[in-house]
Parts: C-alpha cells; sequence; structure tokens
C-alpha cells in the first residue's frame, strides 16, 4: 500500500535527522542520572507547541544520508561513483558538520584522483585495515528503503556504498546490520505487536552469511561480534534489571562509540526495548530516541540509527510534529522521502 509505505519512508528519514539533530549536542558526554532528567526534559520542551528555540543543527550523520537518498534518486540504476562525488562535493561545500576524523582522508584522495578508483582511498584508512568508524552505517537507511522490496539488491547496494569510506568487515557489516534492521521493521505489520525476540531471530539468521564461522580462527579477532551482540540483546530483553544495573550492562556489552560494532546493535537495542515496554507508536519513537541520547557517547549517530528503525516502523504521523520543526531542513527530509519511494515504485515498473 503506497500511503502506508509513504508514511513510513518519511518516518525513517525524519527519524533518522531527529536523532542526529537532537543528539549532537550531547556527543562525547558521559550522561549521569541526572542529566538523563536533563535529556527527558529536552525533549518534553521541543514537543511543546509553542516552544521556540534555535534550529537544531544536523551533522555530518545526515549530510551523508542526504547524499546517498540523492544519489539513488537521481541514479535508480545505482551509480556509487556519482555517490562518492555527492559526498565529497558536500564535505567541501560545509566540512565543519562533524565528521569523523580520518574519513576526511578519504574525501581529500578522492577528490585528488579525480575519482579514478573509488574504493582505493577507503581501503588505505588505518594502515590498510580499512574504517570499522559508523560512518556506513549512520548514512545507510536510504538504501532499505529505496530496495525495500529486493533484499539482495539491498545488501550488495549497501556493501558498495559503505565501502566508498569503510573497508573494515567490522564497518560493513555494520552497516548491513544496520541496513537490514531498517528494512525489518519497515516491512514489520501493524497489527500484531512488534515480537521482539522474533525480531533479533531475524537479524541473526541475515547476519550469518557475512560472518565467519565458530572454527575458522582468525589471530583471536572475534569472527562472529555482531551475532554475538546480538545474542547479548536477546539476553538484555529477556532478563529483568534496576535500571542503573542495566544502563551499566548496556555500556559495557553494547557499547556507545564511534566504532560500528560498539554503536549498531546499540541503536536496535534501544528501538527493540522500547517496543517491549509500550504498544503506543508515538511512545515507542520518542522512548527510542530517549533511551539512545541517555546512553552518551556517540549520541548524534547511536540517536539518528535507532530514529531511522523506529520511524520506518511507526510511521511520519507517530513522530511529534513540534519536534520535527526545530530540526534543520525537515522538509527537505520529506521530499527526498517521497522521491526516494517515487524512484523505488520506478524501478517496479521497469523490473
Ligand atoms: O566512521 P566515520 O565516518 O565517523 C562517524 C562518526 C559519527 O559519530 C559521526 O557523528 C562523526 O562524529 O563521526 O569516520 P572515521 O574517521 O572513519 O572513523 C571515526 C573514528 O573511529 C576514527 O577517527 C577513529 O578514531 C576510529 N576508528 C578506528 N580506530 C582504530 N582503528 C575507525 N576505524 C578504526 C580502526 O581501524
Ligand atoms: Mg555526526
Ligand atoms: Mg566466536
Ligand atoms: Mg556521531
Amino acid at each position: 500500500n503506497y500511503e502506508i509505505l509513504k508514511s513510513r519512508f518519511r518516518g525513517c528519514l525524519l527519524g533518522s535527522l531527529l536523532g542526529d539533530c537532537l543528539g549532537a549536542p550531547f556527543e562525547g558526554d558521559e550522561i549521569t542520572a541526572g542529566e538523563k532528567t536533563v535529556i527527558k526534559n529536552y525533549l518534553d520542551k521541543l514537543e511543546e507547541p509553542n516552544f521556540k528555540g534555535p534550529i537544531k543543527r544536523y551533522t555530518d550523520d545526515t549530510a551523508m544520508t542526504r547524499s546517498v537518498a540523492k544519489a539513488l534518486i537521481d541514479k535508480p540504476e545505482p551509480d556509487f561513483k556519482f555517490m562518492a562525488k555527492l559526498f565529497v562535493k558536500e564535505y567541501f561545500l560545509e566540512p565543519n558538520r562533524g565528521y569523523g576524523q580520518n574519513v576526511v582522508t578519504v574525501f581529500k584522495k578522492l577528490k585528488h584522483n579525480k575519482f579514478e578508483n573509488i574504493y582505493k582511498p577507503a581501503s588505505e584508512q588505518f594502515d590498510g585495515s580499512g574504517s570499522l568508524g559508523n560512518g556506513g552505517a549512520m548514512r545507510i537507511a536510504p538504501i532499505a528503503l529505496f530496495y525495500f522490496d529486493n533484499y539482495n539488491s539491498m545488501i550488495d547496494a549497501a556493501t558498495k556504498a559503505t565501502k566508498i569510506t569503510h573497508t573494515n568487515p567490522l564497518g560493513v557489516n555494520g552497516a548491513l546490520l544496520q541496513c537490514i534492521a531498517v528494512q525489518e521493521s519497515l516491512l514489520s505489520e501493524h497489527e500484531v505487536k512488534l515480537d521482539v525476540h522474533n525480531f533479533v531471530k531475524v537479524l541473526l539468521h541475515r547476519m550469518k552469511p557475512f560472518e565467519y564461522e565458530d572454527d575458522e580462527d582468525l589471530d583471536g579477532i572475534m569472527e562472529e561480534p555482531y551475532r554475538e551482540k546480538l545474542l547479548t540483546i536477546q539476553n538484555l530483553l529477556q532478563r529483568r534489571y534496576d535500571r542503573d544495573e542495566l544502563y551499566d550492562e548496556i555500556l559495557e556489552t553494547l557499547g556507545n562509540s564511534i566504532s560500528a560494532p560498539g554503536s549498531v546493535p546499540t541503536a536496535i537495542y534501544c528501538f527493540l526495548r522500547a517496543c517491549l515496554e509500550t504498544s503506543d507508536f508515538k511512545k515507542i519513537f520518542r522512548n527510542t530516541v530517549e533511551y539512545a541520547i541517555g546512553l552518551g557517547g556517540d549520541t548524534d549517530t547511536i540517536a539518528s540509527m535507532a530514529g531511522a528503525i523506529a520511524g520506518a516502523y511507526v510511521g511520519e504521523e507517530n513522530l511529534n510534529h513540534h519536534v520535527i520543526k526545530h530540526c534543520e531542513k525537515y522538509e527537505e527530509m520529506i521530499d527526498l522521502a517521497d522521491n526516494l519511494l517515487a524512484s523505488s515504485q520506478g524501478e517496479i515498473s521497469n523490473k
């Protein structure tokens, strides 16, 4: 149904924007119990119809998400060189959006080498191991939307889009996990309450082809970190904790860092925990974002990824529109969502 998809495409991109804009002021913070109340009050304030405040600026997370969406809209065939050019153009237009420290080197090399080989600069990062930062995952949502009816094409496109800047398998697989989670929530029906345990099972199953089997030991590197983290999520969702205990446990096991393995599972957990606690869609979205920011650390990115997943599930009408209006260029995000759906439908009719 077109109207339902439209609402969920918008919910996803607006959720991603909102998480970035609202999480950004807290990026890098360690959040104490007292500050959690500050965050709650901050979100409550923004929900007030007459609250006036300066526009909440977005960061690199949104700048790059916008470029991924634009690339798919303008070149539905997918053209990853074109996507790389949009990333670089956007970076040089507005370099002060809070980009990762190392990814900037990739942009400079791409420009200098005139995009001759779009994957080479990324592969040279960190002495050739490639970045495992969450920069691939944070911008992946438009790919989950555009390929909503074609899983294999989604995986292929998500891999190629990520490798422009992140070639480390942990960086790539983190982006794949986030992409799979967004699509899964986009396609989850509203008629029955979301089965959070089944949701995790689906992700475990889908990640299997991308991670090594247990017996192939690779120099003591954790061979299947994302599936291990998904098992941790299962565990966290099943056990009872008091609030402080749970908070410590999340930080210790899932993390709140700038690395993909230390942030993507955390974002997914925030959404599932919110779904477990309430069936009110408005609360699911609001609580997802509140949990994500409340963990501290890479707040803009974790809230943005969690917001994309939650928004794709609940749809635009369950995001507070007073809050959305505080976010920079939210109207453009709505247009991108609509155009992404239109060009994605174009893909279908061409098949
Ligand atoms: O991944 P990336 O685009 O950064 C995204 C983050 C988000 O939180 C944004 O909101 C923004 O703040 O930045 O950029 P990269 O520069 O590739 O990676 C980010 C950081 O992760 C790097 O600067 C490193 O500190 C760290 N990192 C690594 N450290 C050691 N070894 C990434 N890969 C490695 C690694 O292999
Ligand atoms: Mg950022
Ligand atoms: Mg193992
Ligand atoms: Mg960040």
